[in-house]
């Protein structure tokens, strides 16, 4: 379909752009376009032999380690290692690179491995890119522990956020999903993120009307007791990224 088409085209430009030849440490995310960002690591047929491949959930590790990489879970990286460079998916990107991630549950280690790298490479075809973060992907997944989760959902109302939900199991299973970390998923519906440029503008995004900007909102989020990690990337390097956590240097492909 041209959809996969198109996310093979963006893993394969991705790669041939930011895979580095001497390539030692790599994060490898989750969802359907990493298949195709390990599919062309594969194709480019430097030696791998001495690489290692750091996953970002179950899915992550079984598709490095059936496309005969190795795999290093993070906790092992070595001490002061950081990544080469790290490659993800994205359910949204914006104007300013920012990301909602999430989609597919792995988001926690998403940024572990995402923050450990000297470079994050989100790989996203056109359908992903809008101008705002929950223009076309309404929701904001928060990883939080399940204790906590009904509180959480009540100050998510009070940011704005209107019917905030616990991700239920998407099989027949009775219950809620469960992430790798045994946690629950809230996802949080809120009106489009204002961005950086948006507030040079004079747009208020401190929440007036449940309006928000990227950063604002996530920190907001991560403040309330419970929450493990938001579904929020950042794109700037700029100080507002390192001083709340966000990743720099993304570059959707
Ligand atoms: O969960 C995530 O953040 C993933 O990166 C994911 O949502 C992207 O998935 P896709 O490549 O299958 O669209």
């Amino acid at each position: 379909s041209n959809v996969e088409e198109a996310k093979r085209a963006a893993a394969t430009t991705a790669v041939a752009n930011h895979y580095p030849k001497n390539a030692q440490w790599v994060g490898i995310g989750s969802g359907t376009t990493i298949v195709y960002v390990v599919e062309a690591i594969k194709a480019l047929g430097v030696d791998t032999s001495a690489t290692r491949y750091v996953p970002t959930g179950y899915q992550s590790r079984q598709l490095i380690v059936n496309a005969g990489l190795t795999a290093v879970e993070f906790d092992a990286i070595p001490r002061g290692v950081v990544l080469d460079v790290a490659f993800d998916g994205a359910d949204e990107v914006d104007d300013e690179l920012n990301c909602i991630k999430g989609g597919g549950a792995c988001l926690f280690q998403e940024k572990l491995v995402a923050m450990q790298a000297k470079e994050f490479i989100c790989v996203a075809d056109s359908r992903k890119l809008q101008s705002r973060l929950l223009t076309n992907w309404k929701y904001i997944p928060i990883e939080v522990a399940p204790i906590a989760a009904f509180r959480v959902l009540r100050k998510l109302t009070e940011l704005g956020s209107i019917n905030p939900t616990i991700r239920p199991n998407s099989t027949l299973k009775e219950g809620n999903l469960k992430t790798d970390q045994d946690f629950f998923l809230i996802d949080a519906p809120f009106p489009p993120l204002l961005i950086q440029a948006d507030l040079d503008g004079g747009l208020n995004g401190t929440g007036t009307g449940g309006v928000w900007e990227v950063s604002r909102l996530a920190r907001e989020i991560k403040q309330i007791a419970g929450v493990l990690e938001v579904g929020i990337f950042y794109g700037q390097t700029g100080p507002q990224a390192t001083a709340a956590g966000g990743v720099g240097g993304q570059r959707p492909v």
